[in-house]
């Protein structure tokens, strides 16, 4: 009888994500990033180098492009490199092609130097940039270097929304950014920051 119900409540959840083999993907030729920018046109970031980001001059705008997801989402930001207030930006309802709205930008008086990215799905927990803050510690952001054409500089950032990362599809929110850097490796921090500088110290002394 359970077992009946999962299977029901499972159709229904199905049903409500309107899975029906219509939702482009993400990536290759036909993807969304194909459509939005030419796929020739874009080159991934390793993992690990988009999960700490630098807000080097206050001018970081973000503009959503695309959301194929049953879930509303919130979109913001970590101040800092570790814990911080959420800080939404926008909720983005619906699905399909969002031609850069709503835009928003993140004053560096709020997310300091270092931060993370942050998506808040309604049915899921928030996720960050940086897969240690995650409840399930997985990376739930891919990010794309526009490397030609009128966005080239700015990145693109997908998302997947759900735990342990679902069905993997990374196309649950698809932002661009503009105005941003990347932390080059880890140990960047400790120059980066007075206080990354302080922890890099310490950890060197506990050797
Ligand atoms: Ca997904
Ligand atoms: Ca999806």
């Amino acid at each position: 009888m359970k077992r009946v119900m999962l299977l029901a409540s499972a159709g229904a959840l199905l049903a409500a994500c309107g899975m029906a083999g219509a939702e482009p993907v993400l990536t290759g030729p036909g993807g969304i990033l194909d459509t939005l920018y030419g796929w020739g046109n874009l080159s991934e970031v390793p993992p690990a180098l988009d999960q700490l980001w630098v807000n080097p001059a206050d001018e970081v705008a973000v503009e959503v492009q695309a959301k194929w997801a049953a879930y509303t989402q919130t979109f913001g930001y970590l101040p800092g490199s570790t814990g911080g207030t959420f800080q939404p930006l926008f909720v983005v309802c619906g699905n399909g092609y969002f031609g850069g709205k709503p835009s928003a930008t993140i004053p560096k008086a709020v997310s300091g130097l270092i931060f993370r990215f942050a998506d808040d799905p309604s049915g899921a927990p928030l996720w960050s940039s940086q897969a240690t803050d995650n409840l399930d510690g997985r990376d739930h952001m891919r990010t794309f270097l526009i490397t030609k054409g009128p966005s080239a500089g700015n990145f693109v950032i997908a998302w997947e929304d759900l735990p342990c990362l679902g069905d993997r599809d990374f196309q649950d929110l698809v932002v661009e950014v503009h105005g941003v850097t990347q932390v080059p490796e880890p140990s960047m921090l400790a120059v980066l920051t007075p206080a990354g500088a302080v922890i890099a110290l310490a950890r060197r002394r506990r050797r």
